[in-house]
This record gives structure tokens, sequence and C-alpha cells, in this order.
């Protein structure tokens, strides 16, 4: 089994749907992988194109257990005065990354557009990088 660090770069999202009624949104961005749970910042004010350009890291094993080799990343509107509102969200499947970095000892999946659940036009970038610890 190879065990590593799995790093996802945050980029950017473009055409979000607006959820705030009082002028443009707060973006942010929940990152889960197994049981790990990540946010980005708050890109304030920002409304439908944030940019966010943020590094999360996450534990990562190949094979490991269960099947979901998988990023779910949740874009939420940060909101003052009432419970964060859900925008939008993406997948990004990890399993072939994990084999190939398991196999040669890391791997990449270059800056990619990701659909955002919900409608056609949204889109999220991010990069993913596996390397293998003591590598
Ligand atoms: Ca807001």
């Amino acid at each position: 089994m190879a065990v590593g660090i799995l790093e996802v770069f945050l980029v950017s999202a473009k055409g979000l749907e607006n959820k705030d009624f009082l002028g443009n949104m707060d973006p942010y961005v929940i990152i889960q992988y197994k049981g790990q749970e990540r946010e980005s910042s708050v890109a304030r004010g920002k409304g439908s194109n944030p940019k966010w350009r943020e590094k999360f890291t996450f534990k990562a094993e190949y094979p490991g257990s269960g099947d979901d080799y998988k990023l779910v990343l949740k874009i939420m509107d940060k909101d003052t005065f009432s419970s964060d509102d859900f925008v939008g969200q993406a997948t990004i499947y990890v399993k072939d990354l994990l084999a190939i970095g398991a196999e040669e000892g890391n791997a990449e999946i270059h800056t990619t557009k990701h659909c955002v659940v919900n409608a056609e036009n949204w889109r999220y970038y991010s990069w993913c990088y596996f390397h293998q610890k003591g590598m």
C-alpha cells in the first residue's frame, strides 16, 4: 500500500449563480476527502467569479479502504446574518491519480475544469498532485 499526500490547488470558479440577494456573494469552498475536511478562505464580494489560489493537503492511501477515491468540493456563499447558502458542488475522481502515484512515486492532474452540478455552464478549476511519503 502506498501512503502519501494528496495536494489540491483550488484555483477559481466561473459563472456561479449568485445566491446573495444584497449584492455579490462571498464564495468559499469546503473540500472533503475520505472524512477529512478543509475550508478555503472567503472570496469576499467576488460574486460569480471567485479566485482563491489556495493549496490544501490530505492524507491519502492507495489502495485504501473503500472505493470512493473522490474529492468533493462544496461551494458556499458566506452570510453574516443567516446560515450560508449552498451554491454548487463538484467532484474530482482521483483513483487514477493515486494509482499512478503509487506506481511511480508521484502523479499530477494539471489544472482542469470541473463541472459544478446543477447547471451546465458552471465551471470550477483545480489542480491535484499526489506524492508518496519518503519519495
Ligand atoms: Ca453572502
